[in-house]
């Protein structure tokens, strides 16, 4: 039996339509032959005969610039509107692929590019939480490679004095799109797909506000299928730190694969296991409940180093290396741990004068070899310093540093005590520098 589930049809002549499992029904008409529908299996399908009830998508983009660890905490607004989304009608977030990002620069640049979230993350653990595809999947279910609206947000020209929740339909300030019109597309950078891909409309939006402020602008002044919202970064988390944030981050979990390398490594050279450290995870987040001070970590400290482009970004908090080393020693003696686990992006010059400092204990660091590298790609290996940092005794990251921040979070999740892990290095040893904000779970 044939799917068919256009909103342009039925808007028009306002058929009863049945669409069966909501996952089905695509952006765009959409025939499978293949797809068997069988009433008499009467459970297995939904039946819905609302044609406004098939599933709406929403992708988004983020500033070029941003690295990594922000993207994930955009996710993280943009999954917490879609849960709220679909208390009303079914949306899925589309992930957008990762590419270009700027910290990622192993000599195989193509190798980075567009590359799926299921490489660094468990689908099935953030479908715990939220419906998410791929892109590609998306680009499969959808008749051309079109997304039919496209909001570019921005900021207000003329600033603000006083913060008020407000969105308005203004001329984009700024447009990294163009008009294609031999295609009546507008093109883009589209997570590198570029001409593959382009949007029938686009329009800016002025923004100030929440992510979920743009609920109802999403369910009422649109009926597009599909919808994406670039620069989502503008939009602000709707309650930074309560139980539905932590709902998201904890099913965040990396791709299996990747924890596996860094428990591999952990228990080759740091004596850390999952039972010696009472760091166990349970198969599903949902069921993951801990106490602070239920995990005691591997017997060493971890630190992330945060170098490169921080150097003379932060050149306030960042502390030389030498600077960086006499802290980690003093911390190391006082804590009576005789190991070193460093995650840095310092060139090997820096980590060797660290080194170098740190004589009297053993220092490791995660070196994958150019095969693995170019397996696991740079973000798979920042996934595993990160995954290695959490499982520490004691944690010292780099101030403002999301990397870091991420780290944080894990441990958290894991059960840490607070004081093991919101720790930064400061500038200089003597000086007395703010801690970081210590954003503790909430179930
Ligand atoms: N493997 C590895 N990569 C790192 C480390 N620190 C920084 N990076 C890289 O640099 C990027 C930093 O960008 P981001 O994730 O936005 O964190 P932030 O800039 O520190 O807030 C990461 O995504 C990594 O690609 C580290 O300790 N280990
Ligand atoms: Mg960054």
């Amino acid at each position: 039996m044939v799917i068919f589930c256009n909103p342009r049809i039925f808007d028009a002549i306002f058929l009863l339509v049945v669409c069966f499992l909501l996952d089905q029904c695509s952006p765009h008409n959409h025939v499978d032959e293949d797809d068997g529908f069988d009433f008499q299996q009467g459970t297995k399908f939904k039946l819905v005969v609302d044609e406004a009830k098939a599933p709406r998508y929403l992708l988004y983009d983020v500033n070029p610039g941003e690295g990594f660890n922000l993207r994930r905490d955009v996710y993280m607004r943009i999954a917490v509107l879609i849960k709220s989304l679909n208390e009303d009608a079914p949306w899925i977030l589309v992930l957008p692929p990762w590419s270009g990002i700027y910290h990622w620069r192993s000599r195989d640049i193509e190798a980075q590019n567009k590359i799926p979230w299921s490489a660094f993350f468990d689908l099935s653990s953030l479908r715990s939480f939220v419906p998410v595809m791929e892109f590609e999947e998306f680009l499969k279910i959808s008749r051309e490679p079109v997304i039919e609206e496209l909001y570019y947000l921005q900021h207000y020209k003329e600033g603000w004095d006083k913060w008020e929740e407000k969105m308005d339909r203004r001329p984009c300030m700024h447009n990294p799109y163009s008009y294609d019109s031999e295609a009546n597309l507008w093109r883009g950078w589209f997570f590198g797909y570029d001409r593959a891909v382009g949007a029938r409309k686009l329009e800016c939006l002025s923004v100030m506000g929440h992510a979920g402020f743009v609920k109802p602008f999403l369910l009422t002044n649109t009926s597009a299928r599909s919808v994406m919202l670039d620069r989502a970064e503008t939009l602000l988390h709707d309650r930074y730190g309560d139980s539905v944030f932590w709902q998201c981050r904890r099913s965040m979990r990396f791709a299996k694969h990747l924890r596996d390398i860094a428990d591999n490594f952990r228990a080759e050279y740091l004596d850390s296991t999952d039972e010696g450290d009472k760091a166990i995870i349970e198969e599903d987040w949902q069921s993951m409940k801990r106490n602070h001070g239920d995990a005691i970590g591997g017997p060493y400290l971890a630190v992330h180093l945060r170098r490169a482009d921080f150097v003379r970004a932060r050149e306030k908090y960042v502390p030389s290396v030498k600077s960086a080393a006499k802290q980690i020693k003093h911390l190391a003696k006082q804590l009576n741990l005789t190991k070193i686990f460093v995650a840095t992006d310092a060139p090997q010059t820096e980590y060797d004068e660290l080194k170098g400092y740190l004589t009297d204990f053993s220092v490791y660091q995660f070196e994958p070899t150019l095969e693995a590298r170019a397996k696991y790609k740079d973000g798979g290996v920042a996934i595993i310093d990160q995954w290695i940092c959490a499982h520490a005794r004691y944690f010292i990251g780099t101030r403002e540093s999301t990397f870091s921040f991420r780290i944080q979070d894990e441990r958290e999740i894991l059960g840490f005590a607070p004081e093991t892990t919101f720790n930064c290095l400061c500038k200089k040893k003597e000086s007395e520098c703010e801690q970081p904000t210590r954003w503790l779970i909430k179930y």
